[in-house]
Formats: C-alpha cells, sequence, structure tokens
C-alpha cells in the first residue's frame, strides 16, 4: 500500500488492465454522476481492449444517471459476484476514499483504488490518487493515455457526465484549465454537452421537486448568515412519494444564499443523522466530516453522527463556526 505519483500509478493501472481479461468495477453507494460515469468510461476502455468488464454497485442511482451510454447494464446488488476475488484480475472501486464506501467486501482482493478525495485511506493493490483531478472520470481519460484505446461517444459521454456533475457544469472551484482540457477532448470524442445538461439538470423527477420544497422549508440559519442548513425527514421522502436519491443536490441550494459559507443537510437515517455539507471558497468541511469519521474534499463533506437531527446540529454547529471564523466570502 504505497503512495505514487498519479502518473505512475496510472501508469501501473494501465498495466493492469493490459496483463489481466477480467474486471470488475465498482463505486460508492448512493452513486452520483462521477461515480457512474468513471465506472462506465473505464468499463468501455476495458471492452475497447477484447476483455470483459462488470459494473456492480450497492445502491440504484437517479434516472438521469441512467441515460448515460451502458448504464442500464449496471448491476445494482447486495453482494459481490460469488467468484469474487478468485475469477477477477482486479476490481476498481471508483470514487471510494474509504474501501466501505462500495457497501461491499471488497478485501481482501485485488483492488485497485481510482480517486481525487482528500484522505484516501489507499486501501488499494494500487492507488491512483489524483488530488488535482476534477473528476475521477477525467482521470480515467489520463489513464487512457497508456492504454492508446480510441476514446468513441459512449465513453466520451460517461466520462463527459462524470466531470460535468463533479464540476456543477464549470462552476466550482475543481474548473481549472485542466477541466475544460479534458472537456475539449470529450467533446471532440463525441460527447454532447446541451444533451447532457438536459439530461441532468433539465429532466429531473417531479418528486425530487416536490421534495426540494419540504426540505427547503427547514431552512435555517446560524452564524449572522454564514451558516445555512437543511433537512431531510424519511416523512418528507413519503410526502412526495420520493426516493433517496431524489435529495442529491438539495444541500447545494444553501450555499447559492448570499453570505453563505457552508450550507449542511441533516439527513434523518437509521441510528442517527447522515450529514452532508457544502463550502464555499476558503472553509474546509472535509476535516469537520473527518473527525466524525467521514470524507470528501474541502468543498463537498459528509459523515454520520449517531444522534437525531436536532442532536447532531447542535454538536456540528460549533464545529462549522470554528471553520468559517475569519472567512470572508470572496
Ligand atoms: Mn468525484
Amino acid at each position: 500500500m504505497s503512495e505514487m505519483t498519479p502518473e505512475a500509478a496510472a501508469l501501473e493501472v494501465a498495466t493492469r488492465i493490459r496483463n489481466g481479461s477480467n474486471f470488475l468495477i465498482t463505486s460508492h453507494r448512493n452513486p452520483d454522476g462521477d461515480a457512474i460515469g468513471s465506472a462506465l468510461a473505464l468499463q468501455g476502455i476495458i471492452r475497447k481492449l477484447g476483455k470483459t468488464a462488470t459494473v456492480i454497485v450497492r445502491d440504484d442511482f437517479g434516472k438521469p444517471l441512467h441515460r448515460i451510454p451502458g448504464a442500464d447494464g449496471v448491476l445494482i446488488a447486495d453482494a459481490l459476484p460469488a467468484d469474487y476475488p478468485d475469477a477477477y484480475d482486479a476490481l476498481f472501486t471508483m470514487e471510494c476514499p474509504e474501501h466501505e464506501r462500495t457497501g461491499f467486501p471488497v478485501l481482501p482482493g485485488p483492488v485497485i483504488n481510482i480517486d481525487h478525495h482528500l484522505g484516501n485511506t489507499l486501501y488499494g493493490e494500487v492507488n491512483f490518487l489524483d488530488l488535482d483531478a476534477p473528476s475521477v472520470g477525467e482521470m480515467v481519460l489520463q489513464m487512457n493515455r497508456h492504454l492508446g484505446v480510441e476514446i468513441d461517444a459512449d465513453i466520451a459521454t460517461a466520462m463527459y457526465v462524470s466531470l460535468a456533475t463533479d464540476t456543477g457544469f464549470f462552476r466550482y472551484s475543481n474548473t481549472t484549465m485542466r477541466a475544460f482540457e479534458g472537456a475539449q477532448e470529450m467533446i471532440r470524442a463525441g460527447a454532447d454537452p446541451a444533451a447532457v445538461s438536459l439530461w441532468i439538470n433539465e429532466s429531473l423527477p417531479l418528486s425530487s421537486i416536490k421534495l426540494l420544497g419540504l426540505c427547503l422549508n427547514t431552512l435555517k440559519m446560524f452564524d449572522d448568515g454564514r451558516i445555512a442548513t437543511l433537512e431531510l425527514t424519511n416523512s418528507f421522502l413519503s410526502d412526495a412519494q420520493a426516493s433517496k436519491e431524489d435529495a442529491e443536490g438539495v444541500v447545494n441550494y444553501g450555499r447559492m444564499i448570499d453570505g453563505v459559507l457552508v450550507s449542511a443537510m441533516f439527513k434523518e437515517v437509521e441510528g442517527g443523522t447522515r450529514i452532508s455539507m457544502r463550502a464555499k471558497p476558503g472553509v474546509d468541511v472535509q476535516k469537520i466530516a473527518a473527525s466524525f469519521g467521514g470524507g470528501g474534499h474541502k468543498a463537498a463533506a459528509g459523515c454520520f453522527i449517531p444522534k437525531p437531527i436536532e442532536g447532531a446540529r447542535e454538536t456540528l454547529i460549533p464545529m462549522i463556526e470554528d471553520a468559517v471564523k475569519g472567512v470572508t466570502p470572496s
């Protein structure tokens, strides 16, 4: 479990792909655009080499992501195939700072960890970690330089979904020159930005808009308007006839408010509260999440607190107040 430069690790990943024939690809629970996009992009590349790759995730994902070519072939299962690990040359964990995030017992096994999150625990046989990468799908594009597979429109689309969603459609601080260079390559290979934006941003299920309304009604402001909180209780899910995936992105609404530095969403779950946080530049919410055993990156992180929503908020607010102390919105 050594730490390698991203360049050396990318070459190692490519070598493992070239030398193997049968692969599994997974990602984190409640997969988002980068999870599914990067997994499908990698699957497409491996298949173009005439090899076998299966994408398997623990939870279903939003309808918009099902529009990525190949998404309907993703296995959604409670367990890994019974022939894991023996029958596989590698299992790729896409975008998982800890192996537990997969929701599967992936270790012991030939795990290749591909991620861009600060705090990744380097649990793989190969750890391809690139903190400067705008998305994990973009890391797949970089890794492919060693394989030389021609990126087709389907692969490019999966990569573009990963890049566009993880950068908030080219708005967040990871919207670097590298992000645009990656986008350029993907678009040249056939990704259609307008179509992807329509699927992701303007094809939301009605239930998700109803759920958003219920969550927005719980908006509370703290620390002179520098912290916003939102809540999601189980009754909201039933009232809006919504699924967990419909809550994806609700936390961002708190951050849209002028003067807010951190938005935190408190979600009622079994045994306590699951918290997602979003921060404006200058604030590090990953540190807060890590103190509860959670993870993420500076601008977006999550954790679990074994208390009901109210108790979790009382615990967390002082810590966020500390984190935003002295920071001025830029
Ligand atoms: Mn990501």
